[in-house]
């Protein structure tokens, strides 16, 4: 009979504090004293094996009652809760869910680091390997080892930024270093493209920044000829301008190359009709090119009666000016986000 008293004075007490709980927190604490580890209805529920073994079952469907009694009054009260609690936090918080949310934004790559993997993408596609190499660069490097001694017109004050004032040191003018120093260490046959940044003592102006990128690539092989190279280039040209472009060679001269050229594509503008992108001549000069000097392989250990080579070189800038119309290389150092948007 006591036990049925107790477990009713457990059930009613139980219920008025979950009918006087204001909040969910409070809903908790009720939760954990009845029904917790050392709540009240599991203590009564431990002493039920305590009993006569005539009483238990009795005992225990009675509690098992009080138990669900109170499970489903918490679930009631807390449904009603919370929603009154999201009323009062609408009301109080004034969030206003009508208000549009804010687009993340999105960054991109440079449109200079799209054209130099877009051209990385073609030649890795014939077969070549990308190197890299210091942009501060030791004379040897940049000018010596590429067969430009010391009084060679393109090391004159004008064109290099010297690092110190010894001058052994200087930014380097070209990537070409980066194949020097590849040679160096590695036997032909070697199959390499060098994209970077280098650096001129030019005045800037629409067409001319004293930092701009570079792509030079070249090949070393036993018996590389210059048709090797005009077909190189004419399949790097196609895949990067389109298979409808023309190419063209005109003799030119490097120190590093011989015989060397120049190469022209077909005017990515006007198909070669003539406007204002190609000067009304049709053509567009994007490449220099030619067979790699033998006294270039002289001074890295390289044996010019074994091996021949082509190299070519160009412009990353020039490059995404001619095929955006772009008409200011500033444009591309500036990083106005207006400006920069336009290609991603
Ligand atoms: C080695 C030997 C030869 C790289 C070459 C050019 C021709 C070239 C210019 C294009 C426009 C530079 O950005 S630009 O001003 N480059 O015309 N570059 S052949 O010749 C090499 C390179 C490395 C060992």
């Amino acid at each position: 009979m006591s036990l049925t008293k107790d477990l009713e004075k457990i059930k009613k007490s139980a219920l008025a504090a979950i009918g006087g709980a204001d909040s969910t927190d409070r809903l908790e604490e009720i939760k954990v004293a009845y029904l917790g580890r050392k709540g009240e209805l599991t203590a009564f529920l431990k002493n039920i094996s305590s009993l006569p073994a005539a009483e238990k079952p009795k005992a225990g469907k009675a509690a098992n009652e009080v138990k669900l009694a109170i499970e489903s009054a918490l679930a009631e009260k807390s449904a009603g809760l919370s929603s009154n609690e999201m009323e009062r936090l609408l009301e109080t918080k004034a969030l206003d869910t009508s208000l549009p949310g804010r687009i993340p934004s999105v960054g991109g790559r440079h449109v200079l680091t799209q054209i130099v993997d877009e051209i990385v993408g073609i030649f890795l596609g014939l077969g070549y390997k990308v190197a890299e190499g210091p942009e501060v660069e030791l004379d040897w490097y940049n000018f010596e080892a590429l067969n430009m001694p010391p009084e060679h017109p393109a090391r004159s004050l004008q064109d290099t930024l010297y690092v110190n004032a010894g001058r052994e040191a200087v930014l380097r003018t070209h990537t070409s270093p980066v194949q020097v120093r590849v040679m160096e260490k590695q036997k032909p046959p070697v199959y390499v493209i060098a994209p970077g940044r280098v650096f001129r003592r030019d005045v800037t102006d629409p067409t001319h920044s004293p930092m701009f990128h570079q792509i030079e690539g070249f090949a070393v092989d036993r018996n590389v000829n210059f048709g090797h190279l005009i077909g190189t280039l004419e399949t790097f040209i196609h895949q990067l301008f389109g298979t409808e472009r023309r190419v063209r060679l005109r003799p030119h001269f490097f120190p590093y190359t011989e015989p060397s050229a120049e190469v022209d594509v077909s005017c990515i503008a006007c198909g070669g009709k003539g406007c204002r992108v190609c000067g009304h001549n049709g053509w567009l000069e994007i490449l220099g090119c030619g067979m790699i000097d033998p006294n270039v392989f002289k001074n890295v250990g390289y044996d010019p009666e074994e091996y021949s080579g082509f190299a070519f070189g160009m412009g990353v800038e020039r490059i995404a000016m001619l095929r955006y119309g772009i008409s200011d290389i500033r444009l591309f150092f500036e990083n106005d986000i207006r400006f920069l948007r336009q290609f991603t």
